[in-house]
């Protein structure tokens, strides 16, 4: 086993993650990701108890217990730049010695569900609704940073996806999916779709301010795909890196989007904090149910 550098994996003078500023036994092996720090007290006030609260720069973890289960609830900000931070930093908390710096030989897997807001693209979802992302089509560069293992319909999803890219647009797309195991234990919840994870929020996602697009038809284009998976549901920025590098590193992750916005209708949640709300409501009591 190799060692692994002081500058490979920085840690803080106290011996925490440096950017999650965490100690192992500051979280569990069950992490709630949200992408607003404000968000994760949103979470953590339906804990029974809080016994971690601590955070650096967007990165605000609480952990606490709802019966005897216990739950971490970290915000990772916008973008799936931080997701690498984000998941490479929860990975070594959980299957690095932090003292020796050796991987653990025992893997420990950590179940990873992202609770995000997203926007749909199709007229039939209704804003305000959950969605849950099965795979999702990367926009963004992460994952050609990390050596990826798709099935052959995985491949194929892609290629498809791939072959209705107009020349011009610089555009490279990556395929991640959900875990399986989260799939079958929360599939149910919510109506399951093709998720798109955008680089940004403006142009990336088809919106035109004053900056002139290079990608003038993108919404078009994504929203018309028909592939033998169905439709893009939503786009959002974080759960494409969250599944590739969950899936990467052997952890399982489910995406659940909030849909505040209907780009195709043109409409916007008239009571977004409420209906965030009620979304984390229901999923912690399906947590409950399912580990507790
Ligand atoms: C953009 O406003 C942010 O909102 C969505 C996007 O993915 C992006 O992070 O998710 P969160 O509300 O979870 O941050």
């Amino acid at each position: 086993m190799e060692r692994i550098s002081e500058t490979d994996l920085i840690l803080n003078e106290d011996g925490s993650l440096y950017h999650l500023n965490l100690f192992p036994d500051d979280i569990s092996d069950l992490v709630i990701l949200v992408g607003d720090p404000d968000r994760v007290a949103r979470v953590s006030r339906f804990f029974d108890i809080i016994e971690v609260k601590k955070g650096k720069r967007e990165f605000i973890t609480h952990t606490g217990r709802i019966g005897k289960q216990r739950i971490t609830v970290i915000s990772t900000g916008i973008g799936t730049d931080n997701i690498d931070i984000v998941l490479n930093e929860l990975d070594a908390l959980v299957n690095i010695d932090l003292d020796t710096r050796l991987a653990r030989s025992n893997f420990q897997s950590i179940d990873i569900i992202r609770i995000g807001t997203s926007g749909a693209l199709q007229p039939d979802i209704p804003v305000d609704s959950l969605l849950i992302s099965s795979a999702a089509f990367g926009l963004d560069t992460l994952m050609y940073f990390y050596e990826q293992t798709l099935t052959l319909a995985e491949e194929e999803l892609l290629q498809q996806f791939c072959s209705i890219i107009p020349d011009g647009y610089q555009l490279n797309p990556y395929l991640a999916s959900a875990g399986d195991k989260l799939i079958k234990q929360f599939g149910t919840m919510a109506p399951q779709g093709l998720t798109i994870t955008a680089p940004g929020f403006y142009s990336p996602q088809g919106r035109q301010v004053r900056a002139k697009s290079s990608v003038p038809q993108l919404l078009l284009i994504v929203s018309d795909f028909q592939s033998s998976r169905g439709k893009i549901t939503n786009l959002e920025m974080e759960t494409a890196g969250i599944y590739g590098l969950a899936s990467a590193l052997g952890h399982n992750a489910l995406s659940f989007n909030v849909i505040l916005a209907n780009r195709s209708t043109n409409k916007f949640s008239k009571n977004p904090g409420a209906i965030m709300d009620d979304c984390i409501q229901s999923i912690l009591t399906k947590i409950t149910e399912t580990y507790g």
